[in-house]
């Protein structure tokens, strides 16, 4: 069975609450729910975590070393800004998927950079909550093909 650790950054835990416009009317906790039902007909194993904080986050990344399969991760605008998660990302060396509630590309320029997408397998951006169990799914494929 894998492990995955699910990671989400800054104001995710503020979803649900405002501006259902833009990400969507669920809490962090429904999406969390939908997606433990998700990994568990998959035959994954899933750990979340959610900070406001760049250290906490990277502190997580490195902790999954050795204890977790792949990471899947909204960094929230820490995608836009952060070479250390990226970095924290290269060192651990687990395969990440990277997920967006909202199209980052079509929104303000400042948002169309990841920092983190070069060190990621790939990145899911724009379906609202479902992106989450995209992104499970396709880490999912990606560790059984590489025969993690
Ligand atoms: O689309 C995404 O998932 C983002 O990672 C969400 C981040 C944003 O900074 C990224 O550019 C794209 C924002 C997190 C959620 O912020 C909230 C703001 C108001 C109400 C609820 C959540």
């Amino acid at each position: 069975m894998s492990s995955i650790l699910v990671l989400n950054g800054p104001n995710l835990n503020m979803l649900g609450i405002r501006e259902p416009g833009v990400y969507g009317s669920q809490t962090l906790s429904d999406i969390e729910t939908q997606l433990r039902e998700a990994g568990a007909r998959a035959g994954a194993s899933l750990s979340f975590y959610q900070s406001n904080y760049e250290g906490a986050l990277l502190d997580e990344i490195h902790a999954a070393y050795g204890r977790h399969d792949g990471i899947l991760i909204n960094p929230g605008a820490y995608t836009h800004t952060s070479i250390a998660l990226r970095d924290g990302i290269a060192s651990v060396g687990l395969p990440t998927v990277e997920v967006h509630l909202s199209n980052i590309h079509k929104r303000e320029s400042f948002r169309h950079t990841s920092m983190l997408a070069p060190v990621c397998i790939g990145q899911i951006a724009g379906f609202g909550a479902y992106g989450y169990e995209l992104g499970l799914l396709a880490l999912l494929r990606h560790l059984q093909s590489s025969g993690r």
